[in-house]
C-alpha cells in the first residue's frame, strides 16, 4: 500500500469530571488524530499524547513534529508498505513509541478496511464482549470518592481502580473496602509516586486484598519493583515501565511484576501489544488493557485487543461516557459491565464528520 497524504488533527474534548492522578490533573482531553490516505482507502488512529510531558515523555507538539519531519516521510518513501513493516521502516528513529504506534494503527486500519477484516479478527479475538473496569481519579474527599465508586458500580463496572499517592493511599483503599465489601474487585495505581523507602507503607495495603498494585515506583526502576514485589503479598503490576516486548521480558525474568498493564500506545502499537500478550501468556502472567483517555478510535482498538485470551482481568477500557459527554465516534456503551468488541472492518468505527469538526482545533496535511 502507498501512503499519499497524512492528515493530522488536534482535537479538544472536555471531560465529564476532572481526572487527577499522582502526576497530573486534567479537565479536558487534547489529543492528536492521524488519518492516512492510501491508494486503497483511509485509515484512522488516535495518538493519545498529552499537551505536556508529565505522564509520558512524549507530548503533543513533539509527536506532531517527529511525524511531520521524520516518520511520515520515511513511510511515504517505503515501497510495498504494510502495517506489519511499519515498525521496521521507522526503526532508525529512536523512541517516539506513541507517534509510531499511531501511524502503525492508521496503516493497519486502512489495510484491514480494504480486506474487510476487523482489528479483533486480525489480532486473534476469542470473545465478542469484554468485561471492563473503571479508573477513579483522586477526588477532594473520601465522601466524594465513595459517591463516585457507588455511581460506577451502579452503572455495572466490574472492577474499580483507585488512583493513589503518598498521603492518599491507605485511607481511601480502606474506606472503599469497608463500604463495598470483600468481593469488590479493587486495585490501586500510584503512577510512579513512591520510592523504595515507602515499602513499609505500601505493605500496609496488603491487608485490603487488592487485585494488584500498579506502578508504585519510577518507570525505569525494574530492580526496585522486583525487591518490592518480594516484600508485598499484593501482586505488583507494571504500567509506565513496560515500553516494549523486550522490557516486558526483562520485567518477568526479574520478578518485577506478576501482572502487566498493556497500553498499545506506550509499547509502540497493537502488534507490539500482541507480542507482550503472547509473552505473558507463555509465562502464565495475566494482562489487562490500560487506558489513556482515548477517543472512540483508540477505545475501539483497545477493546479489540482486550478480546485476546490472555486479557483475563478487566481493563481500563471504560465506556465513552466515563470521560466524554459526546465522543468523536459513536459511543461505546456499557452492557452489564461489558463492552461489545467492534466487528466491522478495521477499527469498526469512524469519526462522525460534524462532531470531528466541532472539536478540531488545528489541522495539517503532510504530502
Ligand atoms: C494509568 N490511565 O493507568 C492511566 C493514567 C493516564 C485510565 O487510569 C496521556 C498519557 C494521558 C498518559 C491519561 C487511567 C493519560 C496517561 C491517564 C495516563 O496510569
Ligand atoms: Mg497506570
Amino acid at each position: 500500500m502507498k501512503i499519499e497524504t497524512v492528515e493530522l488533527r488536534v482535537v479538544r474534548l472536555p471531560l465529564v469530571t476532572p481526572f487527577r492522578t499522582s502526576q497530573a490533573s486534567q479537565d479536558e482531553r487534547v489529543a492528536l488524530l492521524v488519518c492516512v490516505h492510501t491508494g486503497e482507502g483511509e485509515g484512522w488512529a488516535d495518538c493519545p499524547v498529552d499537551p505536556g510531558p508529565f505522564y509520558e515523555p512524549e507530548f503533543l507538539s513533539g509527536a506532531r513534529a517527529v511525524m511531520a519531519e521524520y516518520l511520515v516521510p520515511m513511510l511515504m518513501a517505503a515501497p510495498g508498505l504494510t502495517a506489519a513493516r511499519v515498525q521496521a521502516v521507522l526503526a532508525p528513529v529512536k523512541g517516539h513509541q506513541m507517534a509510531k504506534a499511531a501511524l502503525e494503527t492508521a496503516v493497519l486500519d486502512a489495510e484491514l478496511r480494504a480486506r474487510q477484516m476487523s482489528f479483533a479478527q486480525y489480532l486473534g479475538a476469542v470473545k465478542d464482549r469484554v468485561p471492563v473496569g473503571v479508573s477513579v481519579g483522586i477526588p477532594g474527599s473520601l465522601a466524594e470518592l465513595i459517591g463516585q465508586v457507588e455511581g460506577y458500580l451502579d452503572q455495572g463496572y466490574r472492577r474499580i481502580k483507585l488512583k493513589i499517592e503518598p498521603g492518599w493511599d491507605i485511607e481511601p483503599v480502606r474506606a472503599v473496602r469497608q463500604r463495598f465489601g470483600p468481593d469488590l474487585a479493587l486495585q490501586a495505581d500510584a503512577n510512579t509516586a513512591y520510592t523504595p523507602a515507602s515499602a513499609r507503607r505500601l505493605r500496609a495495603l496488603d491487608q485490603f486484598g487488592l487485585l494488584l498494585l500498579e506502578q508504585p515506583l519510577a518507570a525505569d526502576d525494574l530492580l526496585g519493583h522486583a525487591d518490592l514485589a518480594r516484600l508485598l503479598t499484593t501482586p505488583v503490576c507494571l504500567d509506565e515501565s513496560i515500553t516494549s516486548p523486550r522490557v516486558a521480558a526483562a520485567a518477568l525474568r526479574l520478578g518485577a511484576c506478576s501482572v502487566v498493564n498493556i497500553k498499545p500506545a506506550r509499547v509502540g502499537g497493537y502488534l507490539a501489544a500482541r507480542a507482550i500478550h503472547d509473552l505473558c501468556a507463555a509465562h502464565g502472567v495475566p494482562v489487562w488493557c490500560g487506558g489513556m483517555i482515548e477517543t472512540g478510535l483508540g477505545r475501539a482498538a483497545n477493546v479489540a485487543l482486550a478480546s485476546l485470551p490472555g486479557f483475563t482481568l478487566p481493563g481500563d477500557t471504560s465506556a465513552s461516557d466515563r470521560f466524554y459527554r459526546t465522543d468523536i465516534t459513536e459511543p461505546f456503551v456499557l452492557e452489564a459491565g461489558r463492552l461489545p468488541v467492534p466487528a466491522g472492518p478495521g477499527l469498526g468505527v469512524t469519526p462522525i464528520p460534524e462532531r470531528l469538526a466541532e472539536v478540531t482545533t488545528a489541522k495539517s496535511w503532510l504530502t
